[in-house]
């Protein structure tokens, strides 16, 4: 698990993969951080080729055996605002709640925002 955050900002952005091994649809539709006080699920989609990013109110469908990544340029999570600048090593403990499976705790830990582009070697998150 990784969040990225640009040096002067409120917010910073999380990154994962969550597989659903289950046999049924599962939904991320919330969370929490102790990194601020929002956390927000977002989409970034190109617009007439500016790059918008938007709040998924519905949540986050994963279908049994799926693969969600979560990653810049798609899906991710928004920590929104922060408690105090996050500084690279950092780690930020977070709940995932997903309709289904419930909550799940993961452990971020925080990159400088644009270092180490493409990082995959994510380990995944059971359900
Ligand atoms: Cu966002």
């Amino acid at each position: 698990m990784v969040a990225r955050h640009s040096e002067r900002s409120s917010v910073a952005a999380g990154y994962m993969t969550i597989k659903n091994t289950g046999s049924t649809p599962d939904r991320l539709i919330s969370g929490s951080s102790d990194a601020g006080s929002g956390f927000q699920i977002h989409e970034m989609k190109m617009e007439d080729g500016v790059a918008k990013m938007r709040p998924i109110k519905e949540g986050l469908e994963i279908k049994p055996g799926d693969t969600v990544e979560l990653k810049p340029g798609s899906f991710h999570i928004m920590f929104v605002g922060l408690k105090k600048p996050l500084a690279a090593g950092d780690h930020i403990n977070a709940t995932l709640v997903f309709e289904k499976a419930g909550t799940v705790s993961v452990e971020y830990e925080v990159r400088a925002m644009g270092a180490e582009p493409g990082h995959h070697g994510m380990p995944g998150m059971k359900m």
